[in-house]
Formats: structure tokens, C-alpha cells, sequence
């Protein structure tokens, strides 16, 4: 059974989703998620409520392994930098990191690995995020090369891995919940920083209050939450979640429904590029004749969108959308058009974003993988026009 990818729908998830939810209080702050998981708490954000170019904190997804830490004081907070390719091991508090560096403040994108898992056939286990486990808020901290530069890189750095606060679900105090990392590329680059802030208030507790990474066109499970300590290791960073099948992709394409090796999985690196409509909201009723705006974000790991194309004919025919330009690297691009439909009847929206690599987005389901990542198949949304 083939499902349809993007349209999938919310009327028969949410009803078991809102039933759960109904028992179940959201941090302050947050409004409109779908609620996955009470514990950890997963929710997930909606097409729709990602409209703005700059996500707000209310409509960011959240994703939890764990349990976040209780009673933070950021007074106390430390971060230290160490590892075996560090040269002079450092501990900064937050104040330390905000007056001795310089402050950034960028658009930056978060996506989970998992988002689309909810489409992939045969299902895999895991929460079943369908389209909203993205965001782009706006996040203020610096950048994570002047932290590494300060502490001195040794010449056989290769990875960085993160430690965090968070507690394991299990209560074992010894055991940490995940603990990934980047190849030290990613931590040079531009779009990693270490953020205490997001659009422009502390870092809310659920998104790693009082400090966390984020690596910006990666999979958000690298942008650790609630971080203690960055290590600079002379190999690939081995914490918890970089093995086995967490996080990793098998390195050949496999027919759905394989067991594959450990040995034949790679870690994820960054994210493929992919887009979502955001207006109008799907099932929309509209009156034939009349315009039509269609807009949306869409983003790329470590690339630049080059093209937004729509159709509204099943992919027969595409109509190429304006597109703007990534306000800082690391942040998502708009998209937008005005569409007419031809005649009355049902009608269904397709956004289909390519790469300056030349990739684009797969009308059907990608490659299945035993943990259901990187689905990054086109979104579609309907429409009834009368
Ligand atoms: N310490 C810690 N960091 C973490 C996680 C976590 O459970 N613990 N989850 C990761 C995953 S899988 C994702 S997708 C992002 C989600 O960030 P958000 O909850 O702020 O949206 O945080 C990442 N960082
Ligand atoms: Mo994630």
C-alpha cells in the first residue's frame, strides 16, 4: 500500500493524537503541536503554523530523548571544552561566553532526522513525525569555532562530540541520554553555534535551556540541548546514539523491510533538501477563478535552494515559484506564487524544491531505511475549488 506522501493524513492521526493530548499539558509557551510522546516528550509542529519566515518558539517541534534537567541555575552553569585533540582545556559559564566572544544572532534551521518517518512502508519504529518536525527560529549565541579556536584545535581533531544535562529515561544517573557530534568541518562552519537564546528570549527549558549546539542542515540530533561539555576527539566522536542503527543510514540502498548490518550503516550527515507548504492549509475550499497564494520555506543541509517549482496537475506540468534568498547561510529560503485553478473540482497542491547540486525532491517515498529517516519526498496539500 502506497501512501501519499505529505498529504497523509491528519484526520485520522489526530484523532488518537488529540485524545492523548487532552490528558497531557504543554510547556508554557508552546501552542498548536501534536503531541507524540509524553514521555520523553516529542510534539510536533503543523504545516501551517510554520507560515512565518522566522518559526516562533510556540510552534517550534520538540524532541526529547530523555528527561530535561531540573532546578538549572545559569548562574552556575558551565561548559568546558576538552578531549584528546584539545590544546588548553577550557571551562567558561555563560557569562563568559557572552562577554568574551563575539555575539551572532542567525536564522538558523533545525530538522529531525526522523521527520516523514511517519510514511515510510513497511512502518519502523520511533515517533512517527509526518511533516513538522522542522523550524527555523531566529537563535543568538557564537559561533562554535571561536570556543574551539580559544581552547586551540590539535592537528588530528576530526569530530566534536556534545555531553549534555539531560537525564536517561531509565533513571540510571551513569548512563547519558545521547551524546552525537560533528566532523570538525561542521563545527568551523558558519551556521554551528553554541546558542543561549532563542528569538531573542533565553532559551525556553524543553529547547536545552541554558545552552545548547545548533548545527544548522544537519540532523537535529546533533544540535545538542542542555550542554555541559564539547569534546574535540582525534576520531569519530563514539557517544551515545552514534552507533549502531541511531542516526544512520544504510550506505547502499536496501528493499524496504531489510535488516541491515550494523557494519553497513553510515552516520547521517547532512540533511537532503526538501520544502513545505505552509499556506494554504490543506483541504482548503476555494472559489474557481479566484487567485490562489501558495507559499512556503524551503532548505538543504549544507547547499542552497536554487529552485521552487509547483504544480497542480499531478506533476504533469510546473510552474516555478519566487524565491528569496537565504537570509544568513544555514537559514531556510520563502517561496511563493499565485495560482488560478482551471475548473472546479479537487485539486492538489505540489511544491518541489532543487539544489544548486542539481538534487531535487522525490515525488514518491526516498530510499526506506530501517529507522525511517531523511524522508524529504514533496509535500502536498488540497484543495477543493468550487
Ligand atoms: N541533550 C539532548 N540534546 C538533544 C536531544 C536530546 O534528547 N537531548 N534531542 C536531539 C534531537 S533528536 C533533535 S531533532 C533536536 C530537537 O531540538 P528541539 O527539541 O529544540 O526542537 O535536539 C537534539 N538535541
Ligand atoms: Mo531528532
Amino acid at each position: 500500500m502506497n501512501r501519499i506522501a505529505g498529504l497523509m493524513g491528519y484526520s485520522a492521526l489526530m484523532k488518537t493524537a488529540w485524545a492523548k493530548a487532552s490528558a497531557f499539558e504543554f510547556p508554557l509557551g508552546k501552542s498548536g503541536l501534536r503531541l507524540l510522546n509524553d514521555r520523553p516528550l516529542n510534539a510536533e509542529s503543523m504545516p501551517h503554523l510554520l507560515n512565518d519566515d522566522v518559526t516562533r518558539t510556540a510552534h517550534l517541534f520538540i524532541r526529547n530523548n530523555g528527561l530535561p534537567p531540573v532546578d538549572v541555575d545559569i548562574a552556575k552553569w558551565t561548559l568546558s571544552v576538552d578531549g584528546e585533540s584539545v590544546i588548553r582545556p577550557l571551562t567558561l559559564s555563560v557569562a563568559d561566553l557572552k562577554s568574551r566572544f563575539e555575539n551572532v544572532s542567525l536564522q538558523l534551521t533545525l530538522e529531525c532526522g526522523g521527520n516523514g518517518r511517519a510514511e515510510f512502508v513497511p512502518s519502523v519504529p520511533g515517533n512517527q513525525w509526518t511533516l513538522g518536525a522542522i523550524g527555523c527560529p531566529q537563535w543568538q549565541g557564537v559561533r562554535l569555532r571561536e570556543v574551539l579556536n580559544e581552547a586551540g584545535i590539535k592537528d588530528d581533531a576530526v569530530y566534536l562530540g556534545f555531553h549534555s544535562a539531560d537525564r536517561h529515561l531509565s533513571g540510571d544517573e551513569s548512563k547519558e541520554v545521547i551524546s552525537r557530534g560533528i566532523p570538525i568541518e561542521k563545527a568551523m562552519a558558519d551556521d554551528a553555534i553554541i546558542a543561549w537564546g532563542m528569538n531573542g528570549l533565553d532559551l525556553s527549558p524543553v529547547h536545552g535551556y541554558p545552552l545548547r549546539l545548533v548545527a544548522a542542515g544537519w540532523p537535529g540530533s546533533v544540535s545538542g540541548k542542555w550542554l555541559t561539555r564539547i569534546s574535540l576527539r582525534n576520531r569519530v566522536h563514539d557517544g551515545a546514539k552514534m552507533l549502531g542503527k541511531s542516526y544512520r543510514v544504510p550506505r547502499f540502498p536496501v528493499a524496504p523491510g531489510t535488516t541491515v548490518a550494523d557494519d553497513d550503516m553510515m552516520i547521517i550527515a547532512a540533511m537532503p533538501i526538501k520544502s513545505l507548504i505552509t499556506a494554504p492549509q490543506t483541504d482548503r475550499q476555494q472559489v474557481v477563478g479566484e487567485p490562489l497564494t501558495v507559499r512556503g520555506h524551503a532548505w538543504v543541509g549544507d547547499d542552497e535552494v536554487k529552485i521552487v517549482e509547483v504544480s497542480i496537475d499531478f506533476g504533469e506540468t510546473w510552474q516555478v515559484a519566487e524565491l528569496s534568498s537565504a537570509v544568513n547561510p544555514g537559514a531556510w529560503q520563502h517561496f511563493q506564487t499565485s495560482i488560478r485553478f482551471p475548473s472546479k473540482g479537487y485539486f492538489e497542491v505540489w511544491a518541489k524544491a532543487s539544489d544548486s547540486m542539481g538534487r531535487s525532491q522525490p515525488m514518491v517515498m526516498p530510499a526506506w531505511n530501517p529507522k525511517g529517516y531523511l524522508n524529504n519526498a514533496c509535500h502536498r496539500v488540497s484543495v477543493h475549488v468550487v
